[in-house]
């Protein structure tokens, strides 16, 4: 503990100092008076009953190559993301057939299959039970899948912009499945989407009762439509698609259900032409967010480097940050509480010579897993299959301070 908070107290004095040495390119101030010439002096708008942005503040989500408005997803934009959590207005969304427009007051759960009691629960119903907040990432197990071959998004939204993380509140799956009386023979969970496509996926019944949330809440009130309103699995770390959204249905079976989105999709193709099924945990991952594709640094001296860790497999241990591309890496400060399952929000101080750099971020879970670069993740699963791409990603910083995808 000691260790690490002096490591950080003294990256903080470094960075005054250094800040102090090189002024930063800060405006001096010329008179005190000046400094108050500005400020408005007519009366601002009035309250309101739900609060909507700055009309300054721009950013968006992007959507991604769609083939039909519905069949389609929308990426977080990172670069504009602070802090752990991200803006309910801006969680990625990946939608296999549009959104539907459930009604809560008739929306219901159907617990079935191998229980002793089939039950049928209302919203109101769910909202009895004891229920819990926990803060978790999401990430679609196709993020960064451009970046397979090597550099191809130009920003970090494009290649990173399909995970997200939000504070989700509901029942935990366990307490409800107790509520039924799972039988021994219950060993698999099929969870059903009432979206048009149905989506379903299997989980594996000590998942289950492990920390999977059947949640109607996401930072502070119900859940968006996008995000699965009124009630959405959220199954912590495992791949995005098993997180059933509009979820209605949850039937317990002896064996994997084998539905089309963990058969024909969402399995590796590796090189042997073998394919890895069921490729639930996702793999540690990092990248630096700020700067990052598209920034341009407006000269030599001292920059924040900011970016967001996480892992399917526990809580981030450890992220290291290079700045000479690889040749040596030194330890970025966390942002604490490190929550496990959750972002991590990491910081270093870079001190930029003004020529050209390579910068990124390399993270290490509480599992013991590194995170690989590009070419030892190809070696190990080949090029047929874009999917739990979790290698490093470089930025190139040019002498002219313009930054781009360094893969
Ligand atoms: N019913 C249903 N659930 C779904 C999907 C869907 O299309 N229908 N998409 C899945 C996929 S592929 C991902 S990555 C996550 C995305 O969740 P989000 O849109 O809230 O970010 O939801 C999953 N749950
Ligand atoms: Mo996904």
């Amino acid at each position: 503990m000691l260790p690490e908070h002096r490591r950080i107290s003294r990256s903080r004095r470094w960075f005054l100092r250094a800040a102090a040495l090189f002024g930063g390119g800060f405006t001096a101030l010329k008179s005190t008076s000046a400094a108050a010439a500005d400020l408005p002096n007519r009366l601002g708008g009035p309250v309101s009953a739900y609060g909507s942005r700055s009309r300054f503040e721009k950013a968006l989500r992007l959507v991604g190559n769609p083939r039909t408005p519905q069949a389609a997803s929308s990426l977080t934009p990172l670069r504009d993301s602070h802090g752990m959590i991200t803006a309910s207005a801006l969680h990625y969304e990946r939608h296999h057939s549009g959104v539907p427009d459930l009604d809560p007051s008739t929306h219901t759960l159907t617990i079935h299959g191998l229980v002793n009691r089939q039950l049928v629960f209302t919203m109101d119903e769910l909202k009895r039970f004891p229920s819990v907040s926990r803060i978790f990432f999401l990430e679609c197990s196709g993020n960064t899948s451009s970046e397979w071959r090597g550099a191809n998004a130009m920003d970090v939204q494009r290649s990173h912009g399909l995970t997200s993380c939000s504070e989700w509140t509901g029942v935990w799956l366990s307490t409800l499945l107790r509520e039924c009386a799972v039988t021994p023979a219950g060993m698999w969970i099929l969870a059903e989407g009432a979206d048009a496509a149905r989506v379903a996926r299997s989980i594996p019944m000590a998942k289950a009762m492990k920390d999977v949330l059947v949640a109607y809440a996401q930072n502070g009130e119900p859940l968006r439509p996008e995000q699965g309103y009124p009630l959405r699995l959220i199954v912590p770390g495992f791949e995005g698609i098993i997180n059933i959204k509009w979820l209605h249905r949850l039937k317990v079976i002896d064996q994997p259900a084998m539905t089309r989105w963990e058969t024909s999709r969402y399995t590796d193709l590796m090189p042997d032409g073998t394919s890895r099924i069921f490729t639930l945990e996702m793999d540690v991952k990092s990248v630096i967010t700020r700067p990052s594709g598209g920034d341009r640094l407006p000269g030599r001296g001292v920059y924040e480097i900011s970016g967001l860790a996480w892992s399917g497999r526990g809580s981030i241990a450890r992220v290291d940050i290079t700045t000479d591309g690889g040749a040596t890496w030194s330890p970025a400060e966390l942002q604490t509480p490190v929550l496990p399952l959750a972002h991590t929000r990491f910081r270093a101080s870079w001190n930029w010579n003004g020529g050209d750099a390579l910068i990124a971020s390399r993270a290490l879970d509480d599992s013991g897993h590194l995170q690989p670069t590009l070419q030892d993740l190809v070696k190990l699963r080949g090029l047929n299959s874009g999917y739990h791409n979790n290698a490093i990603l470089p930025w190139n910083v040019s002498s002219t301070g313009a930054v781009t995808n360094g893969l």
